[in-house]
């Protein structure tokens, strides 16, 4: 798996003068079933999170109010979403370094992941990403 199985996923939209709605259901919108739903808020200005990639694990990434980007690289290729709006996610398959930042204040990022937390899932040293990714 590598940069190009990561994409923009378009999700449904109910739109209704009293709101819209947006849902996700996992195996038909996401090519996984998720087992875990988290999120990150109150982000302070000028914040990174990420700085790792997932062994195993596979992610929808959704900007659910403000936006933030997300750089992905594969180890070979690199590229960068701007995460703006609750009907779109990005799939990010497993193998894929990300780095989070530029968040907009207020912003809430909501991940859907396909397995529980597992620290043992992490590469969190990049040396060592690349080592297992490519041999490297
Ligand atoms: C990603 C971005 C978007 C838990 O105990 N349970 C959990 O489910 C998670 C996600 C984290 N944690 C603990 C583990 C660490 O001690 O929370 C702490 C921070 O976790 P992490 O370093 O994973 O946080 P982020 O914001 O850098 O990254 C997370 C996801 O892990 C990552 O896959 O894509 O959000």
């Amino acid at each position: 798996m590598n940069i190009e199985d990561c994409k923009i996923i378009d999700l449904p939209k109910i739109s209704d003068p009293r709101g819209n709605l947006t849902f996700v259901e996992g195996g038909v919108h996401v090519p996984f079933d998720f087992q875990r739903a988290y999120y990150l808020y109150d982000v302070p200005g000028g914040a990174e999170r990420g700085g790792h990639a997932h062994k195993a694990l596979s992610q929808l990434i959704i900007a659910m109010s403000g936006s933030f980007d997300i750089h992905l690289d594969d180890g070979r290729n690199k590229k960068t979403y701007h995460l703006n709006r609750s009907y779109y996610g990005l799939y990010v398959c497993p193998m894929i370094w990300r780095e989070m930042d530029n968040f907009s204040s207020g912003s809430v990022c909501m991940v859907l992941a396909s397995h529980k937390y597992d620290e043992s899932d992490y590469y969190r040293d990049y040396a060592e990403f690349m080592r297992a990714r490519w041999g490297v």
